[in-house]
């Protein structure tokens, strides 16, 4: 007999809430498909809900070449933002809470309107507030950050915190900016909003798409990230990250113990 998924989502979640690796899923569970780590997922962050996070977004991921092929996985996926991954621009995040943290730099939509379903770009666009550079810092709660795709998505595609810097106008044009991801001052990471599906409102089309499958919607006052530029950079205590995007600026925050 199969595992009931709200066993599976207590394991996902309960490793994220301390910061402890778990074995994959699919080892004990190779039955596991797609829609059933979506499933997984909803329960766990429905748990994370009940304990008194708020839902404050959506995170799209793999939404890069560099970054299916640096996890193995090529299909784009989302998973969900809460008001406690939040870390304040500037400000410090805990390595305790996390088991082997990476961070990407990414563009960020702040949504004046709801958005659901099959929308065009321009139509995602006139749903957006406000644009912003973005950190994510992703940590995968399986151990030596492997996984297969039901996995990562069982375990909120990686999500665990993010960082936004100030909001600018929409109009920017977000096609191809120049993204500098640094640690402690040294460039990282390197690359262009180009290569998030070619321009990073793709990802919020395909955000808008993802989730209505599951019901929902991208609502007024979501923040959406569009998914990283380039690879995920290892984050060990005493990092300070930052990114600067082209034309929207920059954001930083430091990893303490
Ligand atoms: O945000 C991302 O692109 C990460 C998605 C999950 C894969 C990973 O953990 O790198
Ligand atoms: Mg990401």
């Amino acid at each position: 007999m199969s595992t009931p998924l709200a066993t599976l989502a207590e394991t996902v979640d309960e490793a994220a809430r301390t910061a402890t690796a778990i074995p994959q899923l699919s080892i004990d569970h190779p039955y596991l498909g797609v829609d059933d780590g979506y499933a997984i997922q909803a329960l766990s962050v429905a748990r994370r809900l009940a304990r008194g996070e708020r839902r404050v977004g959506v995170k799209m991921g793999l939404t890069s070449r560099a970054k299916m092929v640096q996890v193995g996985v090529d299909e784009v996926i989302w998973g969900r933002l809460t008001d406690a991954m939040r870390v304040e621009e500037g400000g410090e995040a805990s390595f305790a809470r996390y088991v082997h943290p990476r961070v990407e730099p990414e563009i960020a939509f702040l949504m004046a309107d709801d958005l659901s379903g099959n929308v065009s770009p321009a139509e995602a666009m006139s749903a957006v507030e406000a644009v912003a550079p973005a950190l994510e810092i992703i940590d995968s709660r399986y151990r030596d950050f492997k996984f297969s795709l039901p996995d990562v998505v069982a375990d909120n595609s990686s999500s665990s915190g993010f960082v936004v810097g100030n909001w600018r106008d929409p109009e920017t044009d977000l096609s191809n900016l120049g993204m500098i991801l640094e640690a402690n001052g040294r460039p990282v990471q390197m690359g262009s909003s180009a290569a998030i599906l070619g321009d990073p409102v793709r990802a919020l089309v395909a955000a808008a798409r993802m989730v209505a499958r599951w019901g929902e919607k991208l609502e007024a006052g979501m923040i959406v990230l569009a998914g990283a530029a380039t690879a995920a950079h290892p984050t060990p205590a005493g990092t300070h990250m930052r990114v600067t995007v082209q034309d929207l600026g920059a954001v930083s925050f430091t990893m303490a113990e």
